[in-house]
């Protein structure tokens, strides 16, 4: 089915409309099951295409790497559909014919979901694609923030290993690029996320001595970026409408070497129960050139555990109330 229309906003925002219209004590969340049950979880009446936690889009076109390791493809969560946590993430709306009718629509619209870091941008040039940065095979997020692959990405969606590594000048902003998939090659919006993706960007930087094969995994992460609601706009609004481009300053003072730069974009739409909060992150490798050294981050963080389940900026409603102060997850931004 054709993504060209995306009437997923506009049904969202229908369905905010009355589930806010609706008296508190009627509210209820509509539960995943009920809808897979009341529309067969697709759009038309074909069976369904294979899926990997409930999104068509990372279906791969080619067979199948999973299927090369030997694995099965996971299985759907009960209630692991992208479109049916948006649902969730209504927290409001009563299961009404209205809805029915809405969610095989909303249902169809997670076919233009989630992202990866495919390539960085340095002084305007891009590196190309998997060129000092490991990008997976698969688009999915991450969700389990207690996962080893909060670092890096990694199971279950394996990344390749890159010998490159990117020179990077301290002080220097340099750009995470996002696309929907490895084979996405334009940069309209629809090729970086959906839309209904919102939430932080943020980016970190972690010390080490061979950037090529140090996994990530553990301590010694400093936060060096961060956009996350300034009360309109999304930081991942604004990198959908800039052409993929997450924009990420080295710091000046910073010692010369090797680091992993780990970008990151999360998705909140389906964040009003954890897990639910979708974590998007690839690791460039990159050799700092021109740091003075003068500072040395001390708000360092592990990944994984720099994020709990409970963090006011991992699990929130987004849709109501309206969100008026959101907290970014992770330590204090590090600053020379
Ligand atoms: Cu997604």
């Amino acid at each position: 089915m054709s993504s060209s229309i995306d009437p997923f906003t506009l049904l969202y925002r229908v369905a905010t409309e009355l589930s806010v219209a609706l008296p508190n004590g009627r509210r209820r969340i509509a539960r995943t099951k009920t809808f897979r049950q009341s529309t067969g979880g697709d759009f038309g009446s074909a069976p369904p295409a294979p899926t990997r936690n409930g999104c068509r889009d990372v279906v791969p076109s080619s067979p199948s790497p999973r299927a090369f390791l030997g694995q099965p493809l996971r299985e759907p969560r009960p209630e692991g559909d992208d479109a049916a946590r948006v649902l969730d993430g209504l927290v409001t709306v009563t299961m009404t014919a209205t809805m029915k009718v809405l969610a095989p629509l909303m249902m169809a619209s997670a076919a233009t979901a989630h992202t990866i870091f495919t390539s960085l941008e340095v002084g305007g040039v891009n590196q190309g694609q998997g060129q000092g940065v490991r990008i997976p095979s698969y688009n999915g997020p991450i969700e389990d923030v207690t996962s080893n692959s909060m670092a890096c990405n990694g199971p279950p969606n394996p990344t390749s290993p890159t010998s490159k590594v990117i020179t990077v000048q301290a002080g220097q902003t340099v750009n995470a690029i996002w696309r929907y998939m490895l084979s996405s090659t334009g940069s309209a919006p629809n090729d970086v996320m959906d839309s209904t993706h919102k939430g932080p960007t943020i980016a970190y930087l972690k010390k080490v001595n061979d950037a090529t094969s140090d996994s990530g995994i553990g301590g010694g992460w400093f936060k060096i970026q961060e956009d996350g609601y300034d009360g309109s706009v999304w930081g991942t609004t604004k990198v959908i409408n800039g052409q993929g481009k997450h924009p990420i300053t080295i710091p000046s003072c910073i010692a010369p070497g090797q680091y992993l730069l780990r970008a990151e974009m999360i998705a909140l739409h389906g964040a009003g129960n954890y897990p639910g909060a979708q974590f998007y992150m690839e690791c460039a490798q990159i050799n700092v050139v021109g740091g003075s050294g003068s500072k040395t981050p001390t708000d360092t963080v592990s990944f994984p555990g720099a994020y709990k389940g409970t963090d006011p900026g991992v699990k929130l409603s987004i849709y109501w109330p309206p969100v008026t102060n959101y907290v970014i997850p992770g330590p204090k931004l590090f600053t020379c």
